[in-house]
């Protein structure tokens, strides 16, 4: 009876255990980005959008190199997790720059977007050129990283501009995505305390 019981219950949990959770990101407010790697001047615009009446405009502002712009973060990850993120990007430079990439990093650190723990690799293709389209990418936890950055790259020289909108992160339940409108605002003290009254 009691297993016939357990068996119920994991029927029931089954569906939940293994949804995913999605955060959506459109620049609608003022926050641009929650971090950066390299020069790039970030900032709210509203001319090209996608939807809404914002988007993010990223500005290559590096000699050499490739600069990154920090959109989102997950955290609470563990091996064999699959994170799915997009954003559409703008550019009318066909088979040139100006152009952008979707990329990743592992994060191994939740209280620092700045830990780094290497390339999680990312898209190879910079898109058509015409407009809006969208990119994306799907990465597999490995390596017991617990923790991806989102990244925009821009391509490639000092000045080429690029324009990125609505964002979609799709992560496993029990991670948490943060995008740009997250903020650090809780020490790790207070989130001791808030962890201890549950
Ligand atoms: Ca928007």
């Amino acid at each position: 009876m009691k297993s016939l019981l357990v068996a119920a219950v994991l029927l029931i949990a089954a569906p939940f255990a293994f949804a995913d959770i999605t955060e959506t990101y459109g620049w609608e407010g003022s926050a641009t980005i929650l971090g950066n790697y390299g020069d790039i001047i970030c900032s709210i615009d509203t001319d090209p959008i996608h939807g809404g009446s914002q988007s993010l405009k990223l500005v290559d502002d590096a000699e050499s190199g490739t600069p990154q712009a920090y959109v989102g973060w997950v955290v609470g990850l563990s091996d064999g997790d699959v994170v799915t993120a997009s954003f559409w990007r703008y550019d009318t430079t066909p088979a040139a720059a100006p152009s952008c990439r979707i990329w990743g990093g592992w994060n191994d650190d939740p209280t620092d977007i700045y830990n780094y723990g290497g390339s999680a690799s990312g898209q190879s293709e910079y898109g058509p050129g015409t407009g809006w389209d969208l990119a994306e990418y799907t990465w597999t936890v490995e390596g017991g990283h617990t923790g991806l950055v989102i990244q925009v790259r821009t391509y490639s020289e000092a000045g080429d501009t690029v324009w990125v909108d609505d964002m979609t992160i799709t992560a496993p339940d029990g991670a948490e995505i943060r995008t740009p409108d997250y903020i650090m605002a809780l020490s790790s003290d207070t989130w001791a305390a808030i962890k201890a009254t549950f």
